[in-house]
């Protein structure tokens, strides 16, 4: 499965329901005067910036967004029931895009809308306007109108949905793992703590710099795993950043320092993100094997590459600088390309 970061969906809001024609039936009066109600109001579709869902997976499974339609209008008056708003909630950090009417029409260069704060709201789709019914028409020549107007039609479109990334290259791994001192020694801008105000762990991301003055950018996202190794999971905060980078490093401690094993660490941070978001585990991923630099990790790292011969492995001292070359040349190779 690929890794959902975007996605085309068709949304239409509900339509109006027509206005009624009706006239009063009452006993001893022949002709009783107009009274048909209008038609309900269609239900809009309206986006939300949710910062519990994480990512367009529901999305991508139903990209077909729906509200209802008004009711119709009835005899004696009766104005038919205006639909309820759809409500559809996307993760914080996604940015909409118009594409038309038609599914191949080509997508706008501008968003229409980022979707960057929490609770923030948009109207995708308005529902259209009930009909009105033929006691609107009534005049003082025209006592039995038979006028009246169908519902409007509620407005529809493809869009694309993009989840905004943070950076490049996200870096997952357990603390002390060597995250911090990687990211330190390959940003050649000094790392800043990128602007998200609705969270105070604020992810910092570093510039590295690549020749032909091309720049990827690398996050380390604080927060991870507060008490992942006593079995809490990796924490969601963490979680919702890590779905906004392209590519993820596993950075692993292959020399096993306090007992850790890197295929277990390996196979718990998979299975952790796996858990969040299926999708996840499907972004472009490498291992990044740190502390080469401590003997215990040769034995580990030929283990490691045996137990998982189709991953890209790159053995790498964080704190000794070593290995950054080929670490530079996938960022160039797969990462930017
Ligand atoms: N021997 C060795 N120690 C490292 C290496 N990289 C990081 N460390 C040490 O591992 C500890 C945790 O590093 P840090 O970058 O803070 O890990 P983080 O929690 O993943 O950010 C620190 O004491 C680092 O000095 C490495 O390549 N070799
Ligand atoms: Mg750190």
């Amino acid at each position: 499965m690929k890794f959902v970061d975007e996605i085309r969906v068709h949304a239409k809001a509900g339509d109006g329901g027509n206005g009624c024609c009706s006239f009063r039936k009452e006993k001893y009066i022949p002709h009783g005067g107009p009274d048909g109600g209008d038609g309900g109001k269609g239900g809009d579709i309206v986006l939300v910036a949710d910062h519990d869902v994480a990512s367009l997976v529901a999305l991508f499974f139903e990209p077909l967004i729906r509200s209802k339609r008004g009711a119709h209008g009835m005899g004696k008056n009766k104005h038919g029931r205006s639909s309820k708003v759809t409500y559809v909630r996307v993760p914080i950090g996604t940015v909409v895009y118009r594409a038309g009417q038609d599914q191949r029409d080509e997508v706008e260069e501008e968003p229409i809308v980022d979707l960057s704060e929490p609770g923030q709201e948009f109207l995708l789709c308005k529902g259209g306007d009930g009909g009105k019914g033929n006691t609107h028409f009534k005049s003082s020549t025209n006592r039995v109108p038979r006028q009246h107007t169908k519902g409007y039609s509620g407005e529809e479109g493809w869009f694309v949905f993009e989840i905004r990334t943070i950076a490049d290259v996200g870096l997952v791994g357990y603390p002390n793992a060597g995250k911090s001192t990687l990211l330190g020694v390959v940003s050649a801008a000094r790392p800043k703590a990128a602007a998200y105000p609705f969270t105070t762990l604020h992810p910092l991301v570093g510039v590295v710099e690549l020749p032909e003055y091309k720049r990827a950018t690398i996050a380390d996202i604080p927060g991870l795993i507060e008490g992942a190794h006593e079995n809490r999971g990796l924490g969601h905060e963490f979680l919702r950043h890590i779905v906004r980078c392209k590519t993820l490093f596993y950075v692993l401690d292959m020399a096993g320092s306090e007992g850790r094993s890197p295929i277990d660490d390996y196979q718990q941070l998979r299975k952790e993100l796996k858990l969040y978001d299926p999708t996840l585990a499907a972004k472009p991923a490498c291992i990044i094997a740190n502390k080469m630099d401590l003997d215990e990790a040769v034995d580990h790292l030929k283990a490691f590459k045996q137990r998982f011969p189709k991953l890209k492995v790159i053995p790498i001292s964080a704190q000794g600088s070593e290995g950054l070359v080929s670490l530079f040349d996938y960022l160039q190779k797969k990462v930017l390309a």
